[in-house]
Order: C-alpha cells, then structure tokens, then sequence
C-alpha cells in the first residue's frame, strides 16, 4: 500500500482535521513535522505555496487545502465513506464544510485561538484583548448558526458522523479552551453536547495537540 504524508503542526485545527480522517478510515499515514518557523520558506513552500498547513502527499501527488485533502481521501479511502448519498443531506455537508472555512475560521478562530492559545503558547505574546472583543459579535453570529443547523442531530448531518464533523470539531474543540466558549454556547447546548460527543470517538482522542506532539518526537 502506498504511503500517505502528512505535513503539518501539532496542534493544527485544520491538520487535526486531516488526521481525524485517517483515524475514522483506520487508515496509517507518516506524520512530517514542519519545523517552527519554516513554514514559509522552502522546502515547504514548494508544497504549499501559501505557507500553511497541512499538506497532503500521496505516490507523488501533492495536494495542499484541508477540504481538497480530506474529499480526496473520502475518495480513495472509501470504507467508511464520511459524505452522505442523498443529495440535500451531502448538500448540507458542504455549506457546513464553507461556513467552517469562512466564517468560523476567518475572523473567529483565527483571532480568538490565536490571541488565547497559539500566541501565548508558542511565541510568549500577550493576548490582544481588543482583537478578541471585536471578534465576538461575529463568534455569536456563526454560533448562533451552527447550533441552528445541527439542531437535535447527533452529528451535524444526521446519524453518522461526515467530513463536515471532522473539519469543524478541531475547530471548536480549541475554542472550547478560550474563556470565550462558555458566553458563546450559553444558548447552544446543542454544539456543547456535541462536541463531547466528538471529543469521546477515537479519532479526535488520537489526534490531540498532545498526542500529535509526541508523535512527531517520534519520527
Ligand atoms: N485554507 C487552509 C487553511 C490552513 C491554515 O490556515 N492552517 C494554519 C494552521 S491551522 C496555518 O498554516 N497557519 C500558518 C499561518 O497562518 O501562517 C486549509 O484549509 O488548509
């Protein structure tokens, strides 16, 4: 069987996302660390010539965009298959999967994670207090979103858990560690109970910033 490489950062929402996949699939996969501060340099930039991760390689191809990745892998990866048949409800998947990648991440994740976890915990810095107040309007706007599009499901599309969970759950799951999370939820039950419900499969507990830390020290 061909290897798969992952190129990514421990404690990468978006390469969790990659990693939870292979989880829920049983599948294996190498995990390359990109070295703090390389990320916009070569030889990585060659892979992903935006500076991010995670990057995707597989017998040659090399596919960069956490969404690519993960439809690419439900592709040939098919057993559980992680994008529902019926139309409406595949539909669904993808406006969640893009509500996920423009709104959550944009200007909610990317603010609030970065000022509370990611600056504070690797680079020593403050967290930018204003930066983060300005962001909540549009926090609750997308909260208030998600809790009314997952509604009484157990996942977000219905019964079975899809590529939409596995994007937005690392997601939230580092916002669930901000002291934000709890006036964001207060009127969405919903997103917390089902995000203990995510916490709890195998996939997510194996793909931890911690666990994918040690992984890394590994290779
Ligand atoms: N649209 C990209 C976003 C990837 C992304 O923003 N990754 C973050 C880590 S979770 C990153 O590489 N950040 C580095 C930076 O912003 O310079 C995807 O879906 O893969």
């Amino acid at each position: 069987m061909s290897e798969f490489v992952v190129h990514s950062v421990p404690g990468s929402p978006f390469g969790r996302a990659v990693l939870a996949t292979f989880a829920e699939k049983g599948a294996t996969y190498r995990f390359a660390s990109v070295p703090p501060g390389t990320m916009k340099s070569e030889p990585h930039t060659s892979r992903h010539p935006f500076g991010r991760v995670p990057v995707l390689e597989h017998n040659g191809f090399t596919l960069y965009e956490t969404q690519a990745i993960i439809r690419y892998l439900d592709r040939v990866l098919s057993d559980p298959a992680l994008t529902p048949v019926d139309p409406k409800a595949a539909a669904r998947m993808d406006q969640l999967m893009n509500v996920c990648d423009w709104y959550l991440f944009q200007g909610v994740n990317n603010v609030i994670g970065f000022h509370r976890i990611i600056g504070p915990r690797l680079m020593g810095l403050t967290p930018d207090e204003t930066a983060i107040a300005n962001a909540m309007p549009k926090a609750h706007l997308v909260f208030t979103e998600l809790s009314h599009l997952l509604g009484g499901n157990i996942y977000f599309v219905g019964e079975q858990v899809t590529l939409a969970d596995l994007l937005i759950a690392p997601q939230l799951a580092f916002l669930a560690e901000t002291p934000e999370w709890k006036p964001l939820t207060s009127n969405a039950p919903n997103l917390v109970s089902w995000l203990r419900r995510m916490n709890d499969r195998p996939s997510l507990q194996m793909t931890t910033w911690e666990r994918v830390a040690k992984l890394s020290k590994a290779a």
